[in-house]
């Protein structure tokens, strides 16, 4: 018979040997989502469409984890369309095939299939998001994703009395896919969104539309957390309360030094927690909630304000029949200033619980011109791009064309890269110029499906430069799989000998999306040391369709826990 007294002293000496490595108490709960993708039929503006949803719902049902926990969403699609899902901002630790973006990771789901999205978060907590990875679906397909805490553990800002989501989009009364493909085989620019929306509601300030109006009811003398998500397809969007300051204390999941501001930016793709304090008596007033693009560069876009209403509740006893409509005070359009200084003032909580990891020493460089650029046009054809040319974009000029009979990651680890994609993506422009000055006389862009290979754990330090070709623009990149930190800034051409003596190394923002300011450049650093391959695209939708995308390949480490796992059995196939 085995000896109780041994046994007992092994499992407490096991558990100390875990505890070391993980806390142990921590271990998160297994949580499961069922997304049923259907058809559903939904007015805005007074148009009555058939769009995509999960469950039927617009915008599609909260995710809602805590920091530790696995997910186990079983994605079911009922419709005609191929779909597939992105959880963004996710690291996807070793579960790169949970990831989603199609033909990246996986391929789609396609009619009548299932696919179960399976992966744990680790190491983060805040707002993310979910949103279809495949063409213009996420258009309607997208949904907040919200990490708490750790059970027992605190925010390090005062407990907020209520949170609320807020998630931005665009809202087309035609059908997205349809204005991709026109856009695409015309060559031309997308017709714009028709409306923008908070909560998927366009608010008052259009035509036939009072009625589809968010409003945030609150008590005074609270803190309301607000969880902003940009999940608007080709907008980056200014957002403002009227007579209300907000506080800033999270990006992407990741905290920051808390700072206040009327006005906030937010890009494609990005997630901002912001703290919304009451006043302390409630006013006799109503104050609009505002949201407009920021834009520069050529093209027409969506010039459109959003409204939702923050009202206090009062007793019915005092309640005036009519309260002045207070609006708050928007940038220009085009305020590139002002949105630089807003990137600029985001910086890492930077404390002993939450540290910055920043790589201090970089093993390899990388510079990405980002930019737009031209295809030429079928010879039957005329093209309604720059020119009679067909619009594109691209990274050091190469338009990534996705493959569409496997997906990178599929044939990465099974060893059939060959003639999928190659390994020679540049390292930096083969062709250097005037980046944000006079652009070359060819605006051609080269197309290919290819990657840059880094082994485990590799240090990469990578300035993206945006191109003045065919007019300066501010790109919102994301990267899947990691956060960088943004450690600098700048406008003009970055100046390799100048501008790294001013990196900031000690509280630089942890991001997953960083908006490289138009006519400039951002630098960042991540540690690849997480196995897979990796989607890094302009999160403006018209740019990725035009190739603004590449991947990177993270080779396996030596260790067991370096390594990917094989894909799971319900895992899609083209
Ligand atoms: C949407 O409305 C159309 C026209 O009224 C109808 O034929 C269709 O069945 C509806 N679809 C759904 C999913 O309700
Ligand atoms: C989810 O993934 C983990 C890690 O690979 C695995 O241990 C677990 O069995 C998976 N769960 C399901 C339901 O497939
Ligand atoms: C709102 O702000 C304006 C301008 O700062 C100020 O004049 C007004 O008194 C404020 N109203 C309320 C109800 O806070
Ligand atoms: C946006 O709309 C305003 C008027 O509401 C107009 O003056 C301006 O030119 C428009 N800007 C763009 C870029 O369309
Ligand atoms: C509230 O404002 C409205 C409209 O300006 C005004 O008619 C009403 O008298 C005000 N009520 C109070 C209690 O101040
Ligand atoms: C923004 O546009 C206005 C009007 O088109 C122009 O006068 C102004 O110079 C522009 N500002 C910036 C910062 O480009
Ligand atoms: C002309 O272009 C279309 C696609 O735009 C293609 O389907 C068709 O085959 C082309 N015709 C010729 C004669 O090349
Ligand atoms: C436009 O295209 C034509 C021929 O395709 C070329 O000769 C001309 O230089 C181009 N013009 C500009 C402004 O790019
Ligand atoms: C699939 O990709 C290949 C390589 O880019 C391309 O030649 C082919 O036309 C594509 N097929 C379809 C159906 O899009
Ligand atoms: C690049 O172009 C800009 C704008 O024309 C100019 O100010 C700058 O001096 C140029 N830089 C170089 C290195 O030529
Ligand atoms: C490019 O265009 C400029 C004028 O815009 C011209 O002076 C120059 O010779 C051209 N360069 C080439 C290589 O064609
Ligand atoms: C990764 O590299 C760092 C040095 O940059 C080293 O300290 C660390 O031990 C390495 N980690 C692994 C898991 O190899
Ligand atoms: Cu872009």
């Amino acid at each position: 018979m085995l000896n109780m007294g041994v046994l007992r002293y092994v499992l407490v000496a096991c558990l100390i040997a875990i505890s070391n490595h993980v806390n142990v108490a921590s271990a998160g709960i297994t949580r499961r989502y069922k997304f049923d993708i259907q058809l559903k039929n939904v007015t805005r503006l007074c148009k009555t469409r058939s769009i995509l949803t999960v469950n039927g719902k617009f915008p599609g049902p909260r995710v809602i984890a805590r920091e530790g926990d696995n997910l186990l969403i079983k994605v079911v699609n009922h419709v005609s369309t191929n779909i597939s899902i992105h959880w963004h901002g996710i690291r996807q630790l070793r579960s790169g095939w949970a990831d989603g973006p199609a033909y990246i990771t996986q391929c789609p789901i396609r009619t009548g299939q299932s696919y179960v999205y399976n992966f744990t978060v680790t190491g983060q907590r805040g707002t993310l998001w979910w949103h279809a990875h495949i063409t213009w679906v996420r258009a309607t397909v997208y949904g907040p994703l919200i990490i708490l805490p750790k059970l027992h553990d605190s925010y390090p800002f005062p407990k907020p009395y209520k949170q609320i989501p807020i998630i931005f989009g665009e809202w087309f009364n035609v059908d997205p896919q349809a204005v991709i493909q026109q856009a695409l085989q015309t060559g031309g620019g997308p017709n714009a969104s028709d409306a923008h929306t908070i909560n998927g509601l366009p608010g008052p300030l259009y035509n036939c539309s009072a009625k589809d109006t968010y409003k945030l009811k609150v008590k005074p003398g609270k803190t309301y957390l607000l969880r902003l998500i940009n999940a608007a397809l080709n907008d980056q969007l200014f957002f403002g309360i009227a007579n209300h300051t907000l506080t800033v204390v999270e990006a992407d999941a990741s905290y920051v030094k808390p700072f206040k501001t009327n006005v906030l930016v937010i890009g494609p793709g990005q997630t901002t927690n912001v703290l919304l304090k009451t006043k302390h008596v409630s006013p006799n007033a109503t104050f609009f909630m505002l949201a407009r693009t920021y834009f520069v560069g050529q093209g027409t876009i969506d010039n459109t304000t959003v409204a939702g209403i923050l009202e206090y509740e009062r007793k019915a006893s005092n309640s005036p029949k009519t309260r002045p409509v207070l609006k708050p005070a928007l940038p220009a359009i085009n305020a590139t200033g002002f949105v630089a200084n807003f990137s600029n003032m985001f910086r890492s909580l930077a404390s002993s619980k939450f540290p910055v990891d920043v790589p201090k020493t970089v093993d390899r460089k990388f510079f990405f011109t980002v930019g737009l650029g031209t295809n030429p046009c079928p010879k039957n054809q005329t093209c309604q791009g720059p020119n009679g040319t067909k619009f594109a974009a691209s990274i050091n000029n190469v338009s990534f064309v996705l493959p569409n009979t496997t997906s990178l990651l599929r044939s990465y680890f099974f060893g059939k890269s060959n003639r999928v994609f190659t390994t020679d993506f540049p390292s930096s422009p083969i062709f250097p110029f005037n980046y944000t000055g006079m652009p070359p006389n060819n605006t051609m862009v080269a197309r290919g499906t290819k990657v840059v290979v880094l082994k485990y754990n590799t240090t990469v330090e990578l300035v993206f430069q945006d191109t003045s070709i065919l007019g300066a623009e501010s790109h919102p990149l994301h990267l899947h799989g990691f956060n960088f930190y943004v450690v600098g800034q700048g406008f003009g051409n970055f100046d390799p000998t100048r501008d790294p003596k001013r990196f900031n190394l000690l509280d630089p923002v942890e991001r997953n999306t960083a908006l490289v300011p138009a006519g400039g450049w951002i630098a960042v650093r991540f540690r690849a040391d997480n196995p897979g391959v990796w989607l890094m695209h302009c999160h403006i939708e018209i740019h990725l369709s035009w190739g603004l995308t590449m991947a990177w390949v993270v080779l396996d480490g030596d260790l067991p826990n370096q390594k990917l796992p094989p894909p799971p059995s319900d895992f899609p196939k083209c």
